[in-house]
């Protein structure tokens, strides 16, 4: 008897929980008023990484509306390269778009920033300064001068370099080397510096490229060379970890004022989780890359600390590092950045 009384308190406490928590789920979802539709379009590169970070918002998005919030992702760079994609969102073709900074830093000074070689020396800086720190979080509130709404920071991440004719591990091997770079003149003359022949170019572009050999290499990081088989057209893949690239994740602005407070609140919330999904996803991707290279024929050289030196020394010698502050906007951001990395390092200490 005893044990059946037990059993049947059991069964109660578990359908007071089951109704306790459908009755707070359905408060939380009663609790959207809001339910005027709205459907976003996003522009995304290619990448494991940016496919989970754009699917987890879309899900988090329609989960937190009640379904009047949808998003439709346009994938690998189906809409064009970041300079077509950051151009759709300013004018509100493209409602949400994913660029790395490099390629619109001409349109946005202070994006020039992380031009600056070997500026973070790991992710978890990247990450605690660079995204979260005061000036990361300036320079992506500054976006509105754009029309954009800055709304997160993603990974595309430490570049390296790849290319089809040498293993380097030292400048000395670049010389006369055709190295696509990214249209950013800051990565031009840090290439030049180090004695490539650099040659500017949409990422759309690179596959066939290097596929034609009408250039020997490139740089990028292990993501996007992986998720868009750039591996299988080249054969030496060199960890140089030369810049840490950021995508910026921007809104048309005034598609953003347009929503109401409490559609804000779930974009911005749904943006905030798939981040940290992203960033994980990225992290873990990166790692399973290295091998999808080795397994497909590529030589990946771990460079020592020292060798990566020398390809710094390089780049501080010919002043590129000076150079960057003269191309921001906010030139004081750059000071304030490395204080914030400075600070870091100390507390990490
Ligand atoms: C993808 C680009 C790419 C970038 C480049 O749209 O252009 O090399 O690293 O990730 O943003």
């Amino acid at each position: 008897m005893k044990q059946k009384k037990t059993i049947i308190a059991v069964c109660l406490i578990l359908i007071s929980l089951a109704v306790g928590v459908r009755l707070t789920f359905a408060t939380d979802s009663s609790k959207f008023t809001n339910k005027e539709k709205v459907n976003l379009i996003i522009a995304v590169p290619a990448g494991d990484a940016v496919e989970t970070g754009t699917q987890t918002f879309k899900e988090l998005c329609e989960a937190y509306s009640d379904g009047t919030i949808t998003i439709d992702i346009f994938g690998n760079n189906l809409l064009g390269d970041d300079k077509v994609v950051i151009s759709g969102a300013q004018v509100g073709d493209i409602d949400i778009a994913v660029s790395s900074t490099s390629p619109i830093a001409n349109m946005y000074q202070d994006f020039y920033l992380f031009d600056a070689a070997y500026l973070f020396l790991n992710t978890d800086e990247v990450y605690d300064v660079g995204f979260d720190g005061e000036t990361g979080r300036s320079i992506l509130a500054g976006l509105d001068k754009l029309g954009l709404k800055g709304l997160s920071w993603w990974e595309n991440g430490f570049r390296v370099l790849g290319n089809s004719n040498v293993a380097v591990t030292s400048p000395d091997q670049l010389k006369g080397m055709k190295l696509r770079t990214m249209e950013n003149k800051l990565h031009i003359r840090a290439w030049k510096a180090l004695g490539a022949n650099p040659t500017p170019m949409a990422f759309t572009e690179v596959f066939t490229a290097l596929q034609q050999r009408t250039i020997d290499g490139q740089e990028n990081s292990i993501g996007q060379i992986v998720s868009n088989k750039l591996h299988e057209v080249q054969k030496y893949i060199s960890l140089t970890d030369h810049i840490y690239t950021p995508y910026c994740v921007v809104m048309n602005l005034k598609k953003w004022n347009a929503l109401t407070k409490e559609q804000q609140e779930i974009v911005q919330r749904a943006m905030e989780e798939a981040t940290e999904k992203m960033l994980a996803a990225s992290q873990e991707y990166e790692t399973e890359a290295i091998g999808i290279m080795e397994e497909a024929g590529c030589e990946v050289l771990d460079l020592t600390d020292y060798q990566k030196l020398e390809f710094q020394q390089k780049i501080l010698d010919a002043g590129v590092y000076d150079s960057v502050k003269t191309e921001m906007e906010h030139p004081e951001y750059f000071d304030q950045m490395m204080e914030e990395l400075e600070r870091y390092r100390r507390e990490k200490e």
